[in-house]
């Protein structure tokens, strides 16, 4: 059930299926106490992935730019602590992927609904990139795009469905990548939506 995409990508096929009710229980409840949020890129418009996140720092993009910080923007207050949970299935699976030092202090929530994408782009708000970043996919399937080290590069396409852990590190940390627009669908745990969460080492 591993998958080698690429140098230093590794996809875990299910590795979170075990944990699903439990890590959506957690989602449901940070989104509780910081709500998602359709966040503007630099340029102006609205992304169509709604996000929020826990951990020391979250990732935020308004016209200011992309950046990491300590609190949300909606209410001035540190963002939710990263569920003990959450914080062993990502060490678990980088250390599966080689990356036995990972210490994630941000974890990003994307909350895909049908139609909503994210556009080739490099992961390079982070400090350290030697670091790995895991990602955990979570109710309907999306397809990810997965280039080259420059945006002209062409990519392959991977589905990615839920359960299934994917550890970015090494070689691919800085790749290019995308989600396609998300298909509509019904998923007995998430109904019409893909959740994704990004663990990563922010400072
Ligand atoms: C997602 N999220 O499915 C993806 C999973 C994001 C984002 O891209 O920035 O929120 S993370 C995929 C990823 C991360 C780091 C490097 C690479 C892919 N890569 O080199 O391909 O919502
Ligand atoms: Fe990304």
């Amino acid at each position: 059930w591993r998958e080698d995409l690429c140098p230093g990508a590794v996809v875990l096929r299910g590795a979170a299926l075990e944990d699903d009710v439990k890590l959506l229980a957690e989602i449901d409840r940070i989104a509780g106490l910081v709500p998602f949020q359709y966040r503007a890129t630099p340029g102006g418009y609205a992304m169509s992935v709604a996000m929020t996140n826990c951990g020391d720092f979250g990732w935020v993009t308004d016209k200011a730019g992309y950046r990491y910080q300590a609190t949300s923007p909606e209410n001035q207050q540190q963002w939710p602590p990263m569920p003990a949970l959450f914080r062993a299935i990502a060490v678990k699976a980088a250390k599966e992927a080689g990356f036995p030092d990972f210490d994630p202090d941000a974890c990003l929530i994307n909350r895909y609904q049908p139609g909503a994408k994210m556009s080739l782009h490099q992961d390079k708000d982070e400090h350290d990139f030697g670091q790995p970043i895991v990602s955990v996919s979570l109710g309907l399937p999306a397809v990810f795009q997965f280039g080259g080290m420059e945006r002209s590069d062409k990519t392959q396409r991977v589905q990615l469905t839920h359960g299934d852990i994917v550890v970015w590190g090494g070689p691919s940390r800085l790749r290019y990548h995308g989600v396609l627009p998300l298909k509509a669908g019904e998923h007995p745990l998430t109904g019409s939506y893909r959740f994704n969460l990004t663990f990563r080492k922010a400072h």
